[in-house]
């Protein structure tokens, strides 16, 4: 009998949460090992050390949207739809996630969140004047994509909603700029209900 899978990473990283949602809106059973980045036991699964990082059996797998992908594509459901049209608009969101939306969110993060946390220093307000040019950026493209719209692709959520979501697990901790974008708040508060969001949200100490 294969074991549950498992996925390293704190589930307080808003990209360990990616995957553990999946999981828990696919009702697939998982093994959280909270491990931190480059902890010895994720380096024999993920060499690079950054987590989340995934062990299926001996299959391992690192990147939180690939691992996302997997699990959804073990078991067919309504948040990756069959469709090519549709998987295309979900892989465009994924890769605008790695691409453009973490790299512009992730500095505010670091410097206002992460850095306190682990007593690594002050917030470098340089850093965050800089992200935050591009988080406006960033933002009023998902603002506008979301206009009119409930979910990012089709009538349902899907895993474009869970991966670009997950960037905002720690908006309000980390303080990002995101009080004016009205069509961004209602769909997060839509994430918010599901019950996968609510069975993933990390509770800061
Ligand atoms: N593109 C990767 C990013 C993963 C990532 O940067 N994880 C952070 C924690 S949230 C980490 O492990 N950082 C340690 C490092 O980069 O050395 C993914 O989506 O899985």
């Amino acid at each position: 009998m294969s074991e549950s899978i498992k996925i390293y990473g704190s589930p307080i990283s808003q990209n360990v949460r990616k995957p553990l949602a999946v999981a828990a809106h696919l009702g697939i059973a998982i093994e959280s090992i909270p491990v931190g980045p480059h902890d010895p036991a994720l380096k024999a699964v993920n060499p690079c050390g950054r987590i989340p990082a995934m062990d299926d059996d001996g299959f391992t797998l690192g990147e939180s949207n690939a691992i996302m992908v997997y699990l959804a594509s073990k078991k067919p459901s309504d948040i990756y739809p069959e469709d090519a049209v549709a998987r295309a608009e979900i892989h465009s969101w994924l890769s605008w996630d790695v691409a453009h939306w973490t790299p512009a969110y992730q500095p505010i993060q670091f410097e206002r969140l992460i850095k306190p946390m682990l007593g690594r220093g002050e917030t470098d307000e340089a850093v965050v004047e800089t992200a935050t040019k591009a988080f406006h950026r960033e933002a009023a493209h998902l603002d506008t994509a979301l206009d009119g719209k409930t979910w990012l692709v089709g009538e349902g959520p899907t895993l474009a909603d869970l991966a670009v979501g997950a960037g905002l697990t720690h908006a309000d901790a980390a303080k990002f700029p995101w009080g004016d974008y009205a069509n961004i708040r209602a769909w997060y508060e839509r994430l918010g209900v599901l019950d996968c969001w609510k069975k993933t949200t990390p509770q800061l100490g």
